[in-house]
């Protein structure tokens, strides 16, 4: 019946922009019935301002229909006889041909009287003049902007890649388990689009941008459930040759893909540039190479760290040894020490490779409780996640004892493969 009222009562407001128009008089209607219920009565008590809660279509939304409902919802019932919306569209007002209020008067809705232009931004601005029940007026104009779809249809874009495009350094090798005994080679590269692809579509093609002579190779990917990222494990192109070459550009074109609805790939968007990813080859790191062998081939050897600085722990310091270590409870974390023997004779650096990022303090405990310099820092990606950060800190000579201080971490356990050079 309330609905019906307010209806009613803006039929008499010749258009959309509504000052002037001040109907909100229920007596001015013959229909009796139709009078608001306690609920909506003034409150003289309130002199809070309205706000506006939420918009239709929201700020900065896109491909919006040219016919779009514009609606404002506010924090409480409003005048219904009151307010003023104006669209514009390159500075120009758009008349606006319909309105009315809904849901006990919280929410104004209003149409335009003619269609937004294609592709137009569009800017709303809700005026102060909205008043509450107890003619408190908002206390300042809104503004907001929304695009209307565009005559041709949006082309899917890349949003997020990996590599990201233009990057250089980047891994040209990648070794995953191959079967119980041996590693093999590859490089993943993986598409996020901004909106569902057709998987049906699923090939690519890279070629080498360093030496054009190399034949383009032609790819196929594997998309994610929801279309949205494709995932393309480059392998060698021969048994005898790597995946990619190092320090050697590449671009991996994906102009063959298609949206769900059959778009090709934007080639404007800045996210690819040309709908091509392109990147440059770092040089490969053996020593991560080494201890990905370990980290995905061998067993993990089983550790408890000690609880205390004090009390006893064990050794973790046999080169090329995978560790798997679990640390005692701390409080709501965990920490643990483990101790590593140094070289007689010569300095050696030491390294730990990590599965995990987290914190490691080493101390020399031969004659003191010495804190030794170390670096934590991400390893090069070869084989994530076995090894994702590498510990490295240097072992002087002479037999010392040093002590591993893991923790405080979130995780009661971590991997690493120990190595000595
Ligand atoms: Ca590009």
């Amino acid at each position: 019946m309330r609905l019906a009222h307010a209806t009613a009562l803006l039929a008499t407001c010749a258009a959309l922009v509504l000052t002037g128009c001040d109907n909100d008089d229920p007596s001015d209607t013959p229909d009796a019935g139709s009078l608001p219920d306690a609920g909506t009565q003034p409150d003289a008590g309130d002199t809070a301002a309205p706000t506006v809660t939420g918009t239709t279509p929201a700020a900065d939304a896109a491909h919006v229909a040219a016919d779009t409902t514009i609606t404002v919802r506010f924090s409480e019932p409003m005048k219904s006889g009151r307010g003023t919306v104006r669209v514009a569209v390159d500075g120009a007002q758009r008349t606006l041909g319909d309105s009315h209020w809904m849901e006990e008067q919280r929410v104004f809705m209003a149409h335009p009287a003619e269609a937004l232009p294609p592709g137009a931004r569009a800017e709303v601005t809700v005026e102060t003049d909205f008043e509450d029940l107890s003619g408190n007026r908002l206390a300042s104009p809104l503004t907001f902007h929304f695009t209307v779809h565009g005559t041709a249809p949006a082309k899917p874009h890349v949003t997020e890649s990996s590599p990201a495009e233009g990057a250089t350094s980047v891994m040209p090798v990648e070794l995953y388990k191959a079967d119980a005994t041996s590693l093999a080679q590859r490089k993943v590269v993986t598409l996020t689009f901004n909106e569902p692809m057709d998987i049906a579509l699923t090939q690519v093609t890279l070629r080498d941008v360093t030496t054009p002579a190399n034949a383009p190779r032609t790819l196929a990917g594997t998309w994610s459930s929801d279309g949205l990222t494709l995932t393309v494990a480059i392998p060698r192109p021969e048994s005898d040759l790597p995946p990619l070459e190092q320090e050697n550009q590449y671009t991996l074109d994906v102009t063959g893909l298609r949206s769900a609805t059959g778009q090709s790939v934007d080639t404007a968007h800045a996210g690819l540039g040309d709908g091509k990813l392109d990147f440059t080859t770092g040089r490969r790191d053996a020593n991560v190479e080494h201890a990905c062998l370990h980290a995905l081939l061998n067993a993990p050897q089983a550790v408890t760290a000690g609880s205390s600085p004090t009390s006893f722990y064990p050794a973790t310091d046999s080169a090329h040894a995978f560790y798997g270590v679990t640390l005692p409870a701390d409080g709501t974390s965990f920490r643990g020490y483990t101790e590593v023997v140094t070289d007689p004779d010569r300095d050696q650096t030491i390294a730990l490779y990590l599965n995990q990022s987290i914190p490691v303090e080493v101390r020399d405990t031969t004659d003191g409780d010495a804190l030794v310099a170390s670096t934590l820092e991400p390893a090069a990606p070869v084989c994530v996640p076995a090894i994702t950060h590498l510990l490295k800190f240097t072992g002087a000579s002479g037999d010392r004892f040093l002590r591993l201080g893991f923790g405080p971490a979130s995780h009661e356990t971590l991997t690493f493969v120990f190595e000595r050079y």
